[in-house]
């Protein structure tokens, strides 16, 4: 196979690209009056701006080209025919399946997988129902009050994060909180107002062993048996589980009753819309769950049909990769104009870069072209008094994802104006920048002037949606997961897999017997952890 760097497409982008730097997007808009409307895309009720781009049609097509030569098309027909794409772990990646209306067909080594899926559905429901109505009571006859969930990375990310987005439209009766760290604060701080009688836990891990979240899962266990009198079978009416690993399950003390399954082929970071959900159908309900993963699904099937060129993650995955491989941009800001979306980057993070950041091929050939680039971001207004600076005037190039919805989800007064009007001045005010003539025709004196130029030419995307209903999010996270797809496509590595978690956890292993030890353990680390781990030991001992 040629290397993707020899590749005909990637080289003739690599020529392209000096003539593309030489341009700036003030000529790019003067040289066409119509770019603004023409650059655009409309899918599954979300409109992208992608004129701000610094790209031509040449570019376009042959980004387009990449991609087809990359046989893009043939990965997604093979992730959605439920092949073992996840190839170091011979695994299917079939997130998409649990999104399926009921009735599709999917298949897993000749199954269906979507019956599965809806009964999980259907019985999250029946839970859910049964929580919210109070019909399941606590172990002294108490009414649930409190969700506490329990996981880490993609069994917390995804939660914290659709829980907040859609806090809007939750049960406000009812409180909703999330242990993911193994700093004990964490579960301090997120149960220190609440009565164990009237909080339910849900301890989500697909594996059921996951350090941290065992760890918090049994402090909670002790702190809602203290609290209720030290009866075990109080554990039944409090703790309920998503995993793929019964046995653990039972072995903790959760009937299986009470356990939501879900399978080997949903990644940790892909599992938001599986029973990893539940506490987030428990906060919104069961129809508006059903309405996130049909925003979810209807995303899905543009990005299998659409044409590349009108194609939503596929445009965008391909403009990121532009920036990373051939403009050496290290990072990608992801700004939402929606304070809902506060935790959308946070979550963004793992998806891109859990998935993404890779270094070598599925071949196991190390690669020589940089793969993931940073996701980071806050959502606007606020960072336009901090961190825009850099964007604006430092000396790195930073491609930004502006998001933002026509509808306010709390209207007052006019302040749903001034946020569209700042998210589209920014947009705009990286674009085209302020040059110096312009800056000394405001009246500006002669020293200052290098100050307050903006070059401009900085590149964004603008994504304009109705509202942030749970369908709307469904489509966005849809949408940033098969631009993570697009882009591994192309980079030819495994975005399903994450070896690179299993150092630290496997060092932390050995080290926690070295700190607990109450005789003073032989060390045989690097001097520098063999130092951290006396000077520690030294403090912990006053
Ligand atoms: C995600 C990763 C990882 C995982 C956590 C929690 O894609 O695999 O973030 O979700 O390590 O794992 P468990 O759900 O097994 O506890």
């Amino acid at each position: 196979m040629t290397p993707l760097t020899s590749a005909a497409a990637w080289m003739a982008l690599q020529s392209h690209v000096p003539t593309l730097k030489a341009l700036h997007l003030r000529e790019l808009f003067a040289a066409d009056p119509r770019r603004g409307e023409r650059l655009t895309l409309e899918a599954a009720g979300i409109y992208l701006d992608y004129s701000k781009h610094r790209i031509t049609d040449e570019t376009l097509r042959l980004l387009l080209a990449l991609a087809a030569e990359s046989g893009l098309r043939e990965r997604i027909d093979a992730m959605f025919s439920g092949q073992r794409i996840n190839s170091t772990e011979n695994r299917a990646v079939l997130h998409v399946a649990l999104r399926a209306p009921r009735g599709a067909d999917i298949r897993v080594d000749g199954v269906n997988v979507v019956p599965g899926v809806h009964e999980v559905l259907d019985r999250m429901a029946d839970f859910a129902q049964r929580v919210r109505s109070g019909a399941w009571l606590g172990h002294s006859g108490k009414r649930i009050r409190n969700i506490v969930n329990i996981g880490i990375g993609g069994s917390d990310l995804g939660p914290v994060m659709a829980y907040e987005a859609l806090r809007h439209c939750s049960a406000r009766d009812m409180r909703f909180r999330f242990v993911s760290n193994v700093d004990g604060t964490d579960f301090a701080e997120a149960v220190h107002d609440l009565v164990a009688a009237e909080t339910l836990f849900i301890v989500s891990s697909k594996t059921f062993t996951t350090l941290e979240t065992m760890t918090n899962a049994h402090s909670a266990r002790d702190w809602a048996l203290a609290a209720l009198g030290g009866d075990a079978a109080a554990v039944a009416r409090h703790f309920v589980a998503v995993s793929t690993n019964a046995q653990a399950v039972s072995a903790f003390g959760i009937s299986t009753d009470n356990m939501f399954g879900f399978w080997d082929w949903v990644g940790g970071r892909y599992s938001m819309d599986s029973a990893i959900g539940l506490s987030t159908m428990l906060a919104i309900g069961a129809d508006n769950f059903t309405a996130l993963l049909g925003g979810f699904h209807e995303m899905d099937e543009h990005f299998r049909q659409a044409p590349f060129e009108r194609n939503l993650p596929v445009l965008m995955g391909l403009l990121t990769l532009l920036y990373a491989n051939f403009f050496d941009a290290q990072t990608v800001a992801v700004l939402p104009y929606e304070q809902y979306l506060k935790r959308f980057p946070a979550y963004l993070q793992q998806l891109t870069m859990e998935s993404n950041g890779k270094h070598v091929t599925l071949a196991g050939t190390r690669v020589d072209y940089d793969t993931s680039p940073v996701y980071w971001g806050e959502p606007g207004t606020n960072g336009q008094h901090s961190f825009y600076q850099l964007i604006h005037q430092g000396t790195r190039l930073i491609p930004c994802d502006f998001i933002a919805f026509a509808k306010p989800l709390n209207v007052l007064g006019r302040h749903h104006d001034m946020l569209l009007a700042n998210v589209f001045a920014q947009g705009q005010a990286l674009a085209f920048g302020k040059t110096a003539d312009e800056v000394r025709a405001e009246g500006t004196a002669g020293t200052l002037v290098p100050h307050r130029v903006f070059e401009g030419n900085r590149p964004s995307s603008t994504l304009l949606l109705d509202e942030l209903t749970p369908a709307a999010l469904g489509k966005l996270v849809a949408l940033y997961e098969h631009c993570v797809f697009t882009q591994a496509a192309v980079w030819r590595i495994n975005a399903f897999d994450q070896w690179g978690v299993e150092l630290g956890k496997v060092l932390a292993q050995r080290i926690v017997p070295e700190l607990e030890s109450p005789t003073e353990p032989a060390l045989a680390h690097d001097s520098s952890t063999n130092a951290l781990i006396r000077r520690y030991r030294q403090m912990k001992r006053g």
